[in-house]
């Protein structure tokens, strides 16, 4: 976008500009239904989306199917990998290929987004402390790139321009191959220059090593992976998210019972800003910073996350409700990164 025209000005002519004068007013017309009566409420895929309760939103669905991935699937979509067994390791291969792909953000605007496995963000690795992880690595993007994993390896494996096999070119492969350690909540990411722009196309994932004695048992778990969306590749980001699609899961609340123990793996990939937070509404959470300690750090409602800063947040809901959850960066709020916990009755 042109430096001049600010990114709040484009949001406030923005509405029109994304939505057409047509989604506008259908905006306007469905505030007032909202209004009038509560709205139905929606299941996984497919029904009408939830009411937007006066907040910015955008009308209509972006086509997930196309997209090939679904922001709700991805909160509890693990993956453990091909299992085997070598001298008494437990080995998990996963096969990862990198490709461009146009991703529908929000109604009627594509992003040609650079990805792992076409979806943003890439598979959430999941694995035990000790495991062997051995991903094969394929470039099938018109770009080169890279897997830097978080976590503690040789250079070797690292996934850096000028170490090992440096930058994998676009056709060909490498496997990346390293125990799992320390147990926490990673990610990795390509690290191919420019850095900011291999990040901001896509190309990031979660990676969690649990503890070799597991976490306490809870009823829920979601990944959430905080992105930005520079549309326009001026490096500042139009819209915000969890899981790449903004206004999802205001859409689309997350349903649970009050009283549920809920698990988060919260992690900041967002490129250009230089922080992200998660506030829980009407509620406090038990936070685990890197997710490295079973003991929390904190008991709280706010936290701040720098880029690839990641954390832990356990919590249960006392009350049935609608309650929010969104950054305290609140401009990131309006541009996409909100969404809602439906809270139903404990079932007995
Ligand atoms: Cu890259």
């Amino acid at each position: 976008m042109n430096k001049d025209v600010s990114r709040r000005d484009f949001l406030r002519a923005g509405a029109l500009t994304v939505l057409g004068t047509a989604g506008a007013v259908a905006l306007a017309q469905r505030g007032k239904q909202a209004e009038a009566a509560p709205p139905a409420q929606e299941g996984h895929h497919g029904e009408e989306p939830y009411a937007s309760h006066g907040m910015p939103d955008t009308v209509g669905e972006v086509d997930h199917e196309r997209n090939g991935f679904h922001p709700t699937d991805i909160l509890a979509d693990f993956d453990y990998g091909k299992v085997s067994e070598e001298n008494g390791q437990t080995v998990r291969a996963y096969d990862f290929v990198a490709v461009d792909k146009m991703i529908e953000v929000v109604p009627g605007i594509e992003f040609p987004a650079w990805t792992y496995n076409g979806r943003i963000p890439g598979p959430t690795i999941r694995c035990t402390e000790g495991d062997r992880i051995r991903i094969n690595f394929t470039n099938g993007s018109t770009h080169p790139h890279t897997i830097h994993f978080h976590g503690i390896h040789t250079a070797q494996m690292d996934g850096v321009p000028g170490t090992g096999p440096g930058l994998i070119q676009p056709g060909q492969s490498f496997i990346y191959e390293f125990d799992a350690e320390p147990f926490g909540l990673h990610l990795y990411h390509c690290h191919a220059f420019p850095l900011a722009r291999h990040i901001a196309k896509g190309l990031y994932g979660a990676f969690i090593i649990d503890p070799k004695e597991g976490r306490p048992p809870v009823d829920h778990e979601y990944v959430m992976v905080m992105n930005g969306i520079d549309i326009d590749f001026d490096d500042a980001n139009d819209f915000y998210a969890v899981n790449a699609i903004p206004f999802h899961f205001q859409k689309h609340p997350i349903r649970f019972n009050a009283g549920e123990k809920v698990r988060i793996y919260l992690v900041n990939i967002l490129e250009f800003d230089l922080i992200n937070s998660f506030h829980l509404h009407a509620n406090f959470f038990h936070y685990y910073p890197t997710g490295t300690s079973l003991t929390p750090s904190e008991y709280t409602d706010t936290i701040i996350q720098g880029q690839a800063q990641r954390g832990i947040l356990e919590f249960s809901y006392k009350f049935p409700g609608l309650y929010m959850f969104h950054p305290h960066v609140t401009e990131f709020t309006e541009l996409g990164w909100s969404g809602h916990f439906e809270v139903t009755e404990r079932e007995v």
